[in-house]
């Protein structure tokens, strides 16, 4: 008898900036989300399919853990929620350097009754190894059920251990999605993704907290792709940032735009920005449900 194929979901969670989203593109071997080093850059619960010829895992990336200061951020903690309640096996990411009752917060907040791996990430950053060991000894002797593993996603340590242990929990069962499927989001969502990465490498501080990114054409020529965004920000003086003096911040965003594009669409592509105002959009319904945050 062979094998029974396995299927399931595999949920990623924790604090802003643990490397949630660095991970998943590692796992997935494709570079599908997006990544910054300032806090809150997914908004979304994003799925990330890998298919193989014995098992297809369903992984999601979150939105970081944290305390819901406007609407924005209750829905971001709703897509949270989400990813909770179907989870065959959870994945929970924490600096490594991080105190250990930090990570208490979010694991309490969590309840989770599924089999998880905690990943304590970024170990690149220390030098010592028994230092690392210690940490390690310490969160297994206060989550004795888990797995526990130190790694770095982004230096790829150790995280050769982590798909073994997924494969060890996940399910029988049948494939969720066709296995050409990499994503349960269009294109479109990852090209205005695409924008708003760009936005967080190019803009200072508040930017990119303000601003959302609205596809407004997507337009599929032979020999290139006509895509048209706006970009929405809070106030006008948000506006002249982002065009910068004489426009020529914008234009350097849509240059490094097109570029990132072009790479993920394997064609040329034609883009155009239009910046918009649209006062308190974080704080509105109607605002946010058009911009994709439901
Ligand atoms: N030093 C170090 N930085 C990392 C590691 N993994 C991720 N990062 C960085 O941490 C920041 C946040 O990563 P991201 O994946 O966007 O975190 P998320 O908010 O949890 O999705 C980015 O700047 C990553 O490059 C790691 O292993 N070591
Ligand atoms: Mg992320």
């Amino acid at each position: 008898m062979p094998d029974q194929f396995k299927a399931g979901f595999v949920n990623i969670f924790g604090a802003p900036n643990a490397g949630k989203s660095t991970l998943l593109n590692l796992l997935l071997g494709e570079r599908l989300v997006i990544i910054s080093p300032k806090v809150q850059t997914t908004r979304h619960r994003i799925l990330g399919i890998l298919s193989d010829p014995g098992y297809q895992i369903v992984f999601s990336d979150t939105p970081g853990i944290i305390e819901p200061k406007y609407k924005l951020h209750q829905k971001m903690m709703l897509q949270v929620k989400s990813a909770l309640e179907d989870a065959d096996i959870a994945i929970l990411m924490h600096d490594i350097y991080q105190p250990i009752e930090e990570f208490e917060a979010i694991s309490n907040s969590l309840k989770l009754k599924v089999p998880a791996i905690l990943l304590l990430n970024k170990t690149d950053t220390i030098k010592d190894k028994s230092t690392i060991e210690g940490i390690v000894s310490k969160y297994k002797e206060k989550y004795p059920a888990w797995h526990v593993l130190a790694i770095s996603a982004r230096k790829e340590t150790n995280t050769d251990k982590i798909m073994p242990l997924i494969l060890k929990h996940l399910p029988e069962g049948f494939a969720f999605y066709p296995d050409d499927n990499i994503s349960d989001r269009s294109e479109r969502f990852f090209v205005s993704e695409m924008i708003r990465e760009q936005i967080f490498a190019l803009y200072d501080e508040e930017i990119p907290y303000h601003t959302a990114v609205l596809i407004q054409a997507f337009e599929e020529k032979t020999t290139l792709n006509v895509i048209k965004a706006d970009i929405i920000v809070s106030r006008e003086t948000q506006k002249m940032i982002l065009l910068g003096k004489g426009g020529s911040m914008i234009k350097q965003l849509g240059i490094n735009s097109r570029k990132v594009m072009e790479e993920f669409l394997g064609k040329k592509v034609h883009l155009e920005l239009f910046v918009k105002v649209r006062p308190k959009w974080r704080d509105n319904e109607n605002y946010l449900r058009e911009y994709g945050y439901n």
